[in-house]
């Protein structure tokens, strides 16, 4: 049988450490699709379409891996799709407490479909979206911290 992963996020914008775990999941899965959600909590920078831009042109190089987009609940898009794993990445102690929350709800939803974690790479432990966006904002070089489409789109948005 062939094992689909959903791996959802805001991505606004994706970030190397989301493309680590996006990589890492490639690996292991048949298929990995990447969906985009607005998060009520959070005021995007990027456009859904934006944002889905920018995941096809940094994930171009991994054939498995499609971009995707919902407004709905996570749980009701995975059931759709038949996958068996929602992919999700862990920074740190202070990521645990939310990310328990999401998980022990969808698991409350639906039973037969497992989350599964996957500890950052040392190197992204301290990045995050907004980081970057605070960053991008006073003109710094984020070169390093986001792949070369999002880079030249931060530097367009904040110009
Ligand atoms: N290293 C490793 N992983 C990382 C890094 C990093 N540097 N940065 C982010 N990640 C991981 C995150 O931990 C997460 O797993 C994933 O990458 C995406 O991160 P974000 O920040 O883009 O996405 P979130 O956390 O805002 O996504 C939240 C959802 C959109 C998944 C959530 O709000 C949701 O499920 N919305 C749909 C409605 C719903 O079903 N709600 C839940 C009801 S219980």
């Amino acid at each position: 049988m062939s094992r689909l992963a959903i791996c959802p996020g805001s991505f606004d914008p994706i970030t190397y450490g989301h493309l680590d775990i996006i990589q890492r999941g490639a690996h292991i899965f048949d298929e990995v699709i990447i969906t985009v959600f607005n998060n009520q909590s959070k005021s995007p920078l990027f456009t859904v379409e934006e944002r889905i831009e920018l995941l096809k042109e940094s994930t171009n190089h991994l054939p498995n891996v499609s971009i995707d987009s919902s407004s709905g609940l996570l749980i009701d898009y995975a059931r759709e799709k038949k996958a068996q794993v929602i992919l999700r990445g862990l920074r740190a102690v202070s990521d645990f407490e939310y990310e328990m929350q999401i998980t022990s709800m969808n698991r409350k939803l639906d039973d037969h479909i497992e989350t599964l974690f996957m500890m950052t790479n040392n190197q992204y432990s301290f990045l995050s979206s907004s980081i970057v966006k605070e960053v991008a904002k006073y003109k710094a070089n984020v070169s390093d911290l986001v792949p070369k489409p999002v880079e030249d789109a931060l530097i367009e948005k904040y110009k």
